[in-house]
């Protein structure tokens, strides 16, 4: 049985990039443990406060955020915390050489209904500033508050699953992640269809047409609006996650975040086999302009992510 400390070792000789994996671990086994109690504490509701993105923030929100930040506080290594629910970054160490960007609690309007969320992380070099692409990542993870809690993490190898157990450790589950190149499902919010590009409505018109379409195969819809546990089902069978730029997002650069949404779940789709883009180019070579930046998030199986891509080329 491989334990985390035990891969950590495995994965790098680095402790100080070591230790902020394990501190984000122990806050994710935290989050775990207050989800699991949440109902019974009365704490799925609104906390009444609203985010950087003028969204309403649960109480869930806030309190993943603190125990984030309390668990990287103690960590001489950290330098700066950049979090969806704080407007700036935030200085953690002054001598720090690491920077966590992350989403909390991705995926919060799922809490009232029991639906899997989770927290996603990136780590960064603190010396490359606040904007830097996704490629400089030194690695990234998510942990997913499921029916088990599953955390994936990739430094600059291969990408592993990890589960938590109820002794609070993390066992390796599997080493090497690997999202199969083709698939047969794909995720998107198709109540959006009206604000969809060329390329996106291109691509799933072919889906839907199944084995009489272009693509000669059947396709499955699957989309259960908290990226966490779509990108989970993807990294462990393959599939295609869209979340487009389209006419109503064009305005904003897209829907999810580039520094703790799209570059994380890149980098561990990309460690696992899989490709990601914007539609345009590869999600960790977008520069970001701000630390809140959006992004159009295409990722998956390679010959998914291909055909989009192809859409796109066309539309021109
Ligand atoms: P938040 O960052 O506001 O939680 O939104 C992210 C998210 O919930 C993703 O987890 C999910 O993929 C997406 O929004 C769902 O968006 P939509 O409700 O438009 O389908």
């Amino acid at each position: 049985m491989t334990l985390l400390a035990d891969w950590l070792r495995n994965q790098t000789d680095d402790e100080t990039l070591a230790s902020v994996f394990i501190a984000m671990a122990d806050a994710g086994a935290e989050i775990a443990a207050v989800l699991r109690q949440a109902p019974i504490a009365g704490q799925t509701g609104l906390a009444g406060a609203t985010n950087v993105q003028g969204e309403a923030q649960k109480a869930l929100d806030v309190i993943s955020n603190d125990i984030v930040l309390n668990h990287l506080r103690p960590n001489p290594h950290v330098s700066i915390l950049i979090s969806e629910e704080l407007d700036e970054a935030v200085e953690v160490s002054s001598q720090g050489q690491f920077i966590v960007a992350t989403d909390p609690l991705d995926g919060s309007s799922n809490l009232d209904v029991n639906v899997t969320v989770g927290t996603i992380f990136s780590i960064l070099p603190a010396d490359g500033g606040l904007l830097q692409k996704g490629s400089a990542q030194l690695g990234a993870g998510y942990v997913a508050y499921g029916p088990a809690t599953s955390m994936v993490l990739r430094l600059v190898g291969q990408t592993a699953v990890f589960t938590l157990g109820s002794d609070g450790g993390w066992t390796l589950i599997l080493g090497a992640a690997s999202v199969p190149e083709a698939s047969g499902e794909y995720a998107i919010n198709t109540a959006r269809e009206r604000f969809w590009d060329s390329a996106t409505k291109g691509y799933v018109t072919e889906n839907v047409a199944g084995e009489t379409g272009a693509a000669g195969k059947r396709y499955n819809m699957r989309w259960v609006g908290s990226m966490v546990a779509d990108i989970h089902r993807i990294l462990m069978r393959g599939g295609i996650f869209l979340y487009p730029l389209d006419s109503e997002t064009v305005s904003k650069g897209g829907r999810l975040r580039l520094l703790y949404e799209a570059n994380p779940m890149a980098w561990l789709v990309e460690g696992a086999g899989g490709k990601s883009t914007t539609g345009r180019e590869r999600i960790l070579d977008v520069m970001p302009v701000d630390i809140h930046q959006r992004v159009p998030v295409i990722l998956g199986s390679a010959e998914e992510v291909a055909r989009v891509e192809a859409w796109y080329r066309k539309a021109g």
